[in-house]
């Protein structure tokens, strides 16, 4: 299946770390689409001097086009991808499949990001490992050594995604059993069947595949309980990274959400993640900067308004409304024994021209002392929201 090709675009540039859960999540896609690429492995060098001033956060991947233009954020990326490179299609085309997918992939972006940043840094053999990674790997040039540029990144990420994330000790064994959940309802779809969604890889295995591959498969604690409880999901992990379109028939053989494997996320997505987009979206239009949510029976407690994930929302409300009556209906209808997804009317969060890709090329470029701060700090999540974007 050979995808039509694009001088003006290609070869492209995918600028990656290899510890990193996006990082990951893109490459089997381009890998699978064989959509020609060049890897390059980043460190903080060209975090701060090319990807900062070209995408304005200092996050990986991103994806650099041959004539200079530049794509962010696996979702939209992905989305501009199968536009431009539509064969095999990754996004079914039935609109019901088309929008339970795309809520799969945004639960695993979104969602499974807490207990995989768990399972990494909570556990001490991971923990110690990581960090020795990171000082090797995206830290080299940093001007202390690298075991201690590791540990203090460590250290950072820990602070941000597990105590800054809600990781208390009434929500710990509840995320800890996220990743065990998700494993047998993953273990149970894939006794059925080679992907998540039939004889192909679809939009939900790249979106699972963002938490299952560089941190459940690759870090030593959760790596040892994939092996052991789910050997189908770790046996999927090497199918989707070796997949490739032109290997796979060309008429697939399509499932559904209906197999039982799917109830448990169906469930998280409508009582768990969904609630907590519409209460992110709430504290972000009243200007709050945190948040407590009850989920799982627990209360995860000050957790960060992500603007991101306001978008988010707003994208997949944008999907919802744009159903036909009986699509919806079907989409409901699976749902249901769950409950419904409210919406929130007159939703804008502002970051919709953002997100158009390619990136315009004359965004603003951050300043001498926002350069340093990000090199020190990173950007955790998202660049602090100026007021006036925030205003509503
Ligand atoms: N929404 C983004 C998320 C990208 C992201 O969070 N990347 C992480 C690595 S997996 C990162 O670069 N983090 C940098 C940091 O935390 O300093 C996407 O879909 O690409």
């Amino acid at each position: 299946m050979q995808q039509s090709r694009h001088p003006d675009w290609e070869p492209i540039t995918a600028y990656v770390a290899d510890m990193s859960y996006f990082s990951g999540k893109m490459e089997a896609y381009l890998r699978y689409k064989e959509i020609p690429f060049e890897r390059r492995v980043v460190d903080m060098k060209v975090l701060r001097d090319e990807i900062l001033p070209a995408t304005g956060l200092m996050k990986v991947p991103v994806l650099r086009l041959a004539n200079g233009q530049w794509l962010k954020d696996t979702t939209p990326m992905i989305d501009w991808l199968e536009s431009h490179y539509p064969e095999p299609p990754v996004i079914p085309k039935d609109p019901v499949l088309r929008f339970m997918s795309k809520l799969v992939e945004d639960y695993a972006d979104e969602w499974c990001w807490r207990a995989a940043l768990y399972w990494r840094w909570q556990p001490v053999e991971s923990r110690k490992l990581l960090m020795r990674r990171i000082g090797h790997e995206v830290l080299a040039d940093f001007p202390a050594p690298k075991w201690l540029a590791g540990w203090y990144y460590g250290r950072r990420q820990m602070a941000t995604y597990l105590s800054g994330d809600g990781l208390s000790a009434e929500t710990e064994p509840q995320i800890k059993q996220h990743y065990l959940d998700l494993l047998d309802a993953m273990n149970a779809l894939l006794e059925d069947q080679p992907y998540l969604l039939g004889s192909h890889p679809t939009l939900v295995d790249i979106g699972l595949f963002g938490p299952m591959f560089r941190h459940y498969a690759q870090d030593p604690t959760p790596g040892r309980v994939m092996e052991e409880r789910a050997p189908a999901v770790y046996a999927w992990v090497g199918r989707v990274w070796n997949a490739r379109a032109h290997r796979l028939g060309r008429e697939p053989i399509p499932s559904d959400f209906s197999h039982p494997g799917w109830e448990y996320f169906l469930r998280d997505i409508v009582q768990s993640y969904w609630p907590f987009l519409l209460r992110t979206a709430r504290a972000w239009a009243s200007g709050k900067s945190r948040v407590d949510h009850d989920a799982h029976g627990v209360t995860y407690e000050n957790l960060k308004v992500v603007h991101y994930r306001v978008y988010c929302l707003e994208v997949l409300q944008n999907e919802y409304r744009s159903l036909s009556e009986p699509n919806r209906k079907a989409v409901d209808d699976l749902l249901r024994p769950y409950g419904m997804l409210e919406l929130i009317d007159g939703l804008d969060s502002g970051l919709m021209q953002e997100h158009q890709l390619p990136l315009r090329p004359d965004r603003a470029q951050p300043s001498k002392l926002q350069r340093f701060r990000l090199a020190l700090m990173g950007t955790p999540w998202d660049m602090p929201v100026k007021s006036t974007e925030r205003e509503k």
